[in-house]
């Protein structure tokens, strides 16, 4: 087993309808740990730039008019497989086809609104990190 850390994002939707104590409150349940976070608003361009690899997909413009139409938490988390488990904790992408539990399952309003993010990969999360945090406010959880 590998400790990993992966970048969590509570998207508008979930912070406008007060949901981000929740989804962290979960988060934490799970064990696994936050070692960052923030509120900001993200510009359109910001979100553009965040989600370049999605920019030849349909839903490319509206994802990122919604991404920046208000504030986002963003959280990096830590813990064994944590890009895995936070994947698991968030559910499916729809949250129709969510399993039951799932963050999305339990709080996500449609496929694109749907509450969080996750990176899905090692790789992924080594590009998502940075680009919200630099290294002096990433932290070390665990209890000294
Ligand atoms: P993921 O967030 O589960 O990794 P991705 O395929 O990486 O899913 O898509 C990024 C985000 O784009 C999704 O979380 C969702 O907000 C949005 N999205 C994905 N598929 C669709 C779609 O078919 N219609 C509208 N928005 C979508
Ligand atoms: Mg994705």
């Amino acid at each position: 087993m590998a400790v990993q850390r992966t970048l969590a994002i509570v998207k508008p939707d979930a912070v406008s309808r007060n949901l981000t104590g929740e989804i962290l409150r979960r988060i934490e349940a799970a064990g696994l740990r936050i070692c960052a976070l923030k509120l900001m608003h993200l510009t359109r361009s910001q979100a553009e730039k965040f989600y370049e690899v999605h920019r030849e997909r349909p839903f490319f413009h509206s994802l990122c008019a919604y991404m920046s139409s208000g504030p986002i938490a963003v959280a990096v988390l830590e813990g064994e497989q944590a890009i895995g488990h936070w994947r698991d904790l968030m559910g499916a992408t729809d949250p129709l086809k969510a399993a039951p539990g799932t963050i999305r399952k339990d709080l996500g309003v449609d496929v694109e609104r749907n509450a969080v993010h996750g990176s899905d990969s090692p790789e992924t999360a080594a590009i998502e990190i940075p680009f919200f945090f630099g290294r002096v406010e990433l932290h070390s959880p665990v209890a000294q």
